[in-house]
């Protein structure tokens, strides 16, 4: 575990799947936090304080992250869903995460974006972090406008952010297209702690996966994170690589759902 970072660190989405995977590191590695969530995590560590908060209200996140220096930001609507949800979860959510990170001068925002901003590109394309973004639901176009509100806030007032695009990030990968995006536990919370240690980042966006064969993404194109997976899919391969098709866009199955409806 190579998490050494001890500014005042916060994290939303702290009951969820990552948080929960994240703050056991944190934890591990004797870091204070504190953890934000609509619900409270299942189990609390020593080391953490939790806060419940709602991110689609403002002032209450304003509040919530008085004093914090770092925020790793995993809270919000995680899957397809129609706009109304991803508007105030993620778009209002992030703003206002990004309103208190610049009216605090905080240090850094990790914001957890998503490889479904750019999941209408095909299967065989390989995407960096650069090229235009091609979300595949109302869910990565939050992520899209997370990721701009970040350029945003980086350019005009110099909150520094980096925007990890997270593959599939499972205990294990569960289909074809796992293979291609998946992200190890273990890799996640390496990756955060380099978006965090970083030493200039401005603002970056980088594919957050594994060493996995057939990735469909140039992960970090620069170097700026330092990052280096240690995990791969192919360790776990076993029948899945026999098992039905691959999607032929990189978004697979979200690309195929329907969210619309006023
Ligand atoms: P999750 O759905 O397990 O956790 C999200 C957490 O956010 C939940 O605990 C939920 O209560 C909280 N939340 C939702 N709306 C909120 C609000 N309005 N205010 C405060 N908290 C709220 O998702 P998971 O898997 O932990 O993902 C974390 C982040 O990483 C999400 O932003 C997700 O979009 C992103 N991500 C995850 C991937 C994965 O493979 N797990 C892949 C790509 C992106
Ligand atoms: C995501 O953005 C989701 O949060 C996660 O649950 C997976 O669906 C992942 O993408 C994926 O593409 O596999």
């Amino acid at each position: 575990m190579e998490l050494e970072w001890n500014a005042r660190l916060a994290v939303t989405g702290a009951a969820g799947a990552l948080g929960t995977v994240l703050r056991a590191e944190l934890a591990r590695a004797g870091i204070d936090t504190l953890s934000l969530d609509l619900r409270e995590p299942a189990l609390l560590h020593a080391n953490e304080t939790f806060l419940r908060c709602d991110l689609a209200d403002a002032q209450a996140t304003l509040r919530a992250l008085q004093g914090v220096e770092a925020v790793v930001h995993l809270g919000g609507i995680s899957t397809t869903a129609p706009f109304g949800a991803v508007l105030s979860a993620n778009i209002c959510g992030s703003f206002h995460v990004f309103e208190a990170a610049r009216l605090q001068g905080m240090r850094r925002v990790v914001y957890a974006s998503s490889n479904h901003v750019t999941g209408y590109y095909a299967a065989s394309d390989k995407v960096r972090p650069d090229m235009p973004h091609r979300p595949d639901s109302f869910y990565g176009l939050s992520k899209a406008f997370g990721e701009d509100l970040a350029q945003l806030y980086w350019d005009k007032y110099g909150v520094e952010s980096v925007g990890l695009r997270i593959g599939s990030c499972f205990e294990r990968p569960r289909d074809r297209r796992m293979l291609r995006t998946w992200l190890s536990h273990r890799d996640f919370v390496r990756l955060v702690g380099c978006a965090l240690r970083a030493p200039r980042v401005g603002h970056t966006v980088a594919y957050g996966v594994s060493d996995n064969p057939g990735s469909y993404w140039e992960a970090d194109p620069a170097g700026v994170l330092g990052f280096k997976p240690l995990d791969s899919a192919t360790e776990h391969a076993g029948p899945l690589a026999d098992g039905e098709p691959e999607p032929p866009l990189q978004g697979g199955r979200f690309v195929d759902v329907d969210e619309t409806s006023l």
